[in-house]
């Protein structure tokens, strides 16, 4: 039958089929199933919407079957409406079955996404640790203490009599530029820019001060036994010099102290520190502008990495008399002993570093070895 008598027929030619009957209306049924088909195929919400729009938008198979409905019969068009519009009803379901689908899988996924398992111990915040230098700091001022030593405390920036004049380094003196330190933009009552201190001599200065002012004027004044650990600054850097780094100064100031005790202070010292007898110290003919004789003081220890090998660890001398009277004494009757150790260094030879700035990094999985 050719198309055009198809028409005169009255039936829409899309109902005309082979048998030319009134179609057993599974055609709509198998549109039905394929929107299904096609809702279930659609990945996403946006492939859905496509597949929605194949069947129900403007041109869509369903909105096709129901704008041809004006080419029928009253009769026709009442009956095969239904029709239509049950079958536009149950892929309209299909649909939204599908979207609320695609939608709790969206979810779900989101979920599991963010998962967050209740049932987790907390992540405890660590309880840190004490630095290795403090704590290198600490057990140096526990071993004199047990010696009888006070230790002192004092200002980080300080003036420059304090720094350099009170030392003996007269003005303009080279010791100044081997001690070269940094300045803050004050000036100190006598019109010199305040500088952070480069040793810790300015709190034995103080100290004794304070001690020499508070006996001044017993029969007798105490002997000056004194400890200044503490942070100090110098312009340099290096694996093994930092700008800030720390120092202990000792002093111990009677009528009687000499060169001997110094030898049996610092013995002793070396020994609890490195928790060893088996290690000798040498003294080394040097200078110093606050100390005369000045010496330099090394360490060799009889085993171990280190064994064997002459290490600096310290400078001393007997106080030069001029430092003395700076302090208030009459350095005709009180004489003693001082010397200057670097704690960071103390520090890598007791754990065995061999880059200064580790301690400054900052890095816990260095520091946390410590805790
Ligand atoms: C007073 C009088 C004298 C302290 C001393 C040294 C020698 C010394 C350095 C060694 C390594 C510091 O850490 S370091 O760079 N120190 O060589 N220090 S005698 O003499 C004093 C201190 C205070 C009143």
């Amino acid at each position: 039958m050719n198309p055009k008598q198809a028409v005169t027929s009255g039936r829409p030619a899309f109902f005309l089929f082979d048998d030319d009957v009134n179609p057993p209306m599974n055609d709509l049924d198998q549109l039905v199933a394929q929107a299904c088909d096609d809702f279930a195929a659609a990945p996403t919400p946006a492939e859905l919407e496509n597949a929605k729009a194949r069947y129900l938008g403007k041109s869509g198979r369903v909105t096709e079957l129901l704008k041809a409905l004006s080419t029928l019969s009253a009769e026709e068009k009442k009956s095969h409406g239904a029709q239509i519009n049950m079958a536009k009803q149950r892929v309209e379901a299909a649909l939204q079955g599908r979207r609320q689908a695609l939608a709790d899988a969206e979810l779900e996924t989101q979920l599991r996404a963010e998962a967050l398992d209740v049932t987790l111990p907390g992540r405890l915040r660590g309880i840190g640790g004490v630095h290795p230098i403090t704590r290198t700091m600490e057990r140096i001022e526990a071993i004199f203490a047990s010696m009888g030593f006070d230790v002192a405390d004092g200002p980080e920036i300080e003036t420059d009599w304090m720094s350099f004049t009170a030392l003996n380094n007269p003005e303009n003196h080279p010791a100044r530029s081997m001690q070269d330190t940094f300045y803050v933009d004050m000036k100190d009552d006598a019109g010199r820019w305040l500088n952070l201190r480069p040793h810790t001599s300015p709190m034995q200065i103080r100290h004794a001060q304070a001690h020499a002012r508070r006996y001044a004027g017993a029969e007798r004044m105490p002997d000056i036994r004194v400890i200044a650990p503490g942070r100090t600054y110098r312009v340099d850097s290096d694996a093994t010099h930092s700008p800030m780094f720390h120092q202990v100064e000792g002093l111990w100031i009677g009528e009687n102290v000499s060169f001997k005790d110094l030898k049996v202070v610092y013995l002793t010292f070396m020994q609890a520190f490195f928790e060893t007898t088996e290690l000798k110290i040498r003294f080394r003919p040097s200078y110093f502008p606050f100390t005369e004789p000045s010496a330099e003081i090394d360490v060799m220890f009889e085993t171990g990495p280190l064994g064997g090998r002459w290490l600096e660890v310290s400078g001393s001398g007997q106080v030069h008399p001029q430092v003395v009277r700076n302090m208030g004494l009459d350095a005709e009757r009180y004489i003693g002993f001082a010397f200057g150790s670097g704690i960071d260094r103390l520090a890598m030879l007791r754990y065995g570093i061999d880059d200064l700035r580790l301690f400054f990094d900052g890095d816990l999985r260095f520091l946390s070895q410590f805790n």
